[in-house]
C-alpha cells in the first residue's frame, strides 16, 4: 500500500528536502501551502509534477481539518512556522499564532479526523536558549531567549500532551541548526555564503554581520530530514535531539567560507550593532546519543563539508544569474 504524507511548510528548506526524500521512498506526498500573491515554490519546482499541493493556513483551523479529511495522510510532518528568530521580536503575537498555536491546530485536526495518523513536530534547539548544561539532550531544561523559542517550547509540550492525553503517535524532533544551499538568505550561514559569492564575483564589497562570537551546532538539512522520517517509523512515539555534537562560532564559519573562495574575511566583514539580538543564545551543542542508539541516525556531512557545499552552490548560482 502506498504511504501518504502531508507536509506543512513544504515550500521551506526542510519541506523541500523532506518531500524529495519521501518521494524517493515511494510516498504519495501532499504539501500544505498558503496563498501568496507571488509564487513561493522555488525550492520545490523540480518536484512539482510529483507533488500535490493544497491551500490552507496555520491560522485557519477549518482549512486544516478539511485538508486532513481530504488527504487522509498516514503521516503528518508539521514544519510550517515563522522560523526567523529576529522577526519574532518584531512580530511576537504572529509568531505565537503560527509557531505555537499552529501546532495545536494541526494536532486538533489530526485528533478529529483520525487519531492513528502519525505526527511529527519540528521542535528546535532554540528551546534550550540560555543553556543549563552542555551538551544539551532530551531532558535538558528549556530556557528560551526569544518569542520564537518560547513559541517552540509551547509547540513541544502540546505535542507531548496530545501523545499523553489521546495516545496519539506524536513525536517532537528537537533539531539543532541545519543548513543547506536551500537555506533562507537571512539566516547567518546562507547570508555568509551568498555574501562570499557576491564579493568573489565583484558584485558586493562588504558584508555586515552581528555577533561573531555566537556558537552553533550546525548540520546539513538533507541529513536531518531522514531523522524526522525515522522517528515516525518506530514502534512507539518519542522525542529526540538531532545534532552533530560539534559547535563552531560565526567567526569560524566566516573564516572558512571566505577562505574557501580564496578571500580574506577581515577585508570584507563589518559588524553592525543593529544585527545583535535583544537576548542572544550564545552557545548550543547537542547530544544526539538517543537518536544514534534508537533510530540509528548519524549525520553524514560535517561542518567544513557543509560550508564548502554552500559556498560552491552560491558561487555557481551567482555566476549564472550574473550571466
Ligand atoms: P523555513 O525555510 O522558514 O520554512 C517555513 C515554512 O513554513 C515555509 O514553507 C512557509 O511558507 C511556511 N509557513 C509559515 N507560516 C505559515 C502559515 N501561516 N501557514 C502555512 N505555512 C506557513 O523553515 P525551515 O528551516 O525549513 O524549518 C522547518 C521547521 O523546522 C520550522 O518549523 C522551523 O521553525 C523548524 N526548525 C528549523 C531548524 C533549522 O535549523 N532549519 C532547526 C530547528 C527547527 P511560505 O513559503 O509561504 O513562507
Ligand atoms: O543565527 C548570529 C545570531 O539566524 C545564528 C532558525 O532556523 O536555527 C535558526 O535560528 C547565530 C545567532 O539562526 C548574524 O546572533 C551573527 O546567534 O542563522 P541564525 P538561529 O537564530 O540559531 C534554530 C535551531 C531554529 O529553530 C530557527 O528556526 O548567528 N549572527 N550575525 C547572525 N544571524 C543572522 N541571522 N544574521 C547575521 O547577520
Amino acid at each position: 500500500m502506498t504511504r501518504r504524507a502531508l507536509i506543512t511548510g513544504i515550500t521551506g528548506q526542510d519541506g523541500a528536502y523532506l518531500a524529495e526524500f519521501l518521494l524517493g521512498r515511494g510516498y504519495e506526498v501532499h504539501g500544505m501551502v498558503r496563498r501568496a500573491s507571488t509564487a513561493t515554490f522555488e525550492r520545490i519546482n523540480h518536484l512539482r509534477d510529483r507533488l500535490t499541493l493544497h491551500q490552507a493556513d496555520l491560522l485557519d483551523q477549518l482549512s486544516i481539518v478539511n485538508l486532513i479529511r481530504e488527504v487522509r495522510p498516514h503521516e503528518v510532518y508539521n514544519l510550517a512556522a515563522q522560523s526567523f528568530v529576529p522577526t519574532s521580536w518584531l512580530q511576537p503575537l504572529l509568531t505565537g499564532e503560527f509557531t505555537a498555536l499552529g501546532v495545536t491546530r494541526m494536532l486538533e485536526a489530526v485528533r478529529l479526523v483520525d487519531r492513528d495518523i502519525r505526527f511529527y513536530q519540528a521542535s528546535s534547539s532554540e528551546m534550550f536558549g540560555k543553556v543549563r548544561e552542555e551538551p544539551q539532550h532530551e531532558s535538558t531544561p528549556f530556557w528560551p531567549r526569544s518569542p520564537y523559542g518560547v513559541a517552540k517550547v509551547y509547540g513541544h509540550w502540546i505535542t507531548v500532551n496530545y501523545r499523553e492525553s489521546y495516545e496519539m503517535f506524536a513525536c517532537s524532533g528537537i533539531l539543532f541548526n541545519h543548513e543547506s544551499p536551500l537555506r533562507g538568505k537571512e539566516f547567518v550561514t546562507r547570508k555568509v555564503t551568498d555574501g562570499v559569492a557576491r564579493i568573489k564575483l565583484g558584485l558586493q564589497q562588504k558584508l555586515k554581520l552581528g555577533n561573531l562570537d555566537a556558537m552553533r551546532d550546525w548540520g546539513f538539512a538533507g541529513d536531518y530530514v531522514k531523522a524526522m522520517w525515522t522517528m515516525l517509523q518506530q514502534e512507539a512515539p518519542d522525542d529526540y535531539v538531532v545534532a552533530t555534537g560539534q559547535k563552531h562560532s560565526v567567526r569560524q564559519l566566516v573564516e572558512l567560507a571566505f577562505g574557501h573562495a580564496g578571500l580574506d574575511w577581515r577585508q570584507h566583514v563589518e559588524t553592525d550593532p543593529a544585527l545583535f539580538r535583544p537576548a542572544e543564545v550564545n552557545t548550543l551543542r547537542g547530544d544526539a546519543a538517543k537518536a544514534r542508539k534508537v533510530l540509528g541516525w548519524r549525520p553524514e556531512v560535517d561542518f567544513a563539508g557543509l560550508v564548502r557545499m554552500m559556498v560552491d552552490a552560491d558561487l555557481e548560482r551567482v555566476r549564472r544569474e550574473a550571466g
